[in-house]
């Protein structure tokens, strides 16, 4: 059994990453590919516990209890089914991973980001995506989204969505740094666009991604 592919969608609330990864793996599937489909924090029984708590905005978290309690769903994420599926051979493709940590509680809550990034690199036990997607919409575009949906939905805001704009401007920041930093796992695509035009775009990188590797 090979090696699959580990594709991330990453982004600001409401950018479009459930939706994307939805229809990544659809038209994967349809071309044949064996996908898994997961997210953070969740993917796990004991990550989807985690999540509970780390969304319930009435559940006080310091900077630090945030920070490891979504490494803690991250280390049992990919033991228990990141690295099994990509042994596996699959295309895995996770809504959240690592650089979620890194944009949220580096650049939005302002924790050391040298000492995150070894706290990230013991979660993930060094497991790296091969593909990063960023989608990348303007703070306004993607509250405005969410906020229709949880008004739809009759929801209330979780521990992220209620925060102030300009955290959320860190954020969005964040994962432009990081895809700045690292322009060959990153690629930002901008989602205030209809959803097939984004959808085609992450589609052709994956497709080409596939190619390069023989996959
Ligand atoms: N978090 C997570 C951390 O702080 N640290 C971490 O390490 C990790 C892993 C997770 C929260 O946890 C935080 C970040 C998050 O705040 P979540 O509920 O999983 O919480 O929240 P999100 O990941 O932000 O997911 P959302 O559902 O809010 O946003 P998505 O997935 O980006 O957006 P999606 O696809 O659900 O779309 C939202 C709405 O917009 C529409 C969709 O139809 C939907 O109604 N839409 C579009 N409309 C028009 N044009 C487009 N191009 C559209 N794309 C989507």
């Amino acid at each position: 059994m090979g090696r699959g592919l580990f594709i991330t969608l990453e982004g600001v609330e409401g950018s479009g990453k459930t939706t994307q990864a939805r229809l990544l793996a659809e038209a994967l599937r349809a071309r044949g590919r064996r996908v898994t489909v997961t997210r953070e924090p969740g993917g796990t029984r004991a990550g989807e516990a985690i999540r509970e708590i780390f969304l319930d905005a009435a559940v006080s978290l310091n900077v630090a209890a945030e920070l490891l309690l979504v490494l803690a769903d991250r280390a049992q994420h990919v033991s228990e089914k990141l690295k099994p599926a990509l042994d596996a051979g699959e295309i895995l493709i996770s809504d959240r991973y690592s650089d979620s940590t890194t944009a949220y509680q580096g650049y939005g809550r302002g924790f050391d980001l040298a000492l995150l990034g070894e706290l990230n690199r013991l979660a993930t036990a060094g497991m790296a995506p091969d593909l990063t997607i960023v989608l990348d919409c303007s703070v306004e575009t993607g509250l405005a989204r969410t906020r229709e949906r949880a008004k739809a939905s009759a929801q209330r805001f979780d521990r992220f969505e209620g925060e102030e704009r300009a955290f959320h401007a860190r954020v969005r920041e964040g994962f432009l740094n990081i895809a700045r930093g690292e322009p060959g796992r990153v690629t930002v695509i901008d989602s205030e666009r209809p959803l097939a035009l984004v959808s085609g775009e992450i589609l052709a990188q994956v497709e080409e991604l596939l190619a390069r590797r023989c996959l």
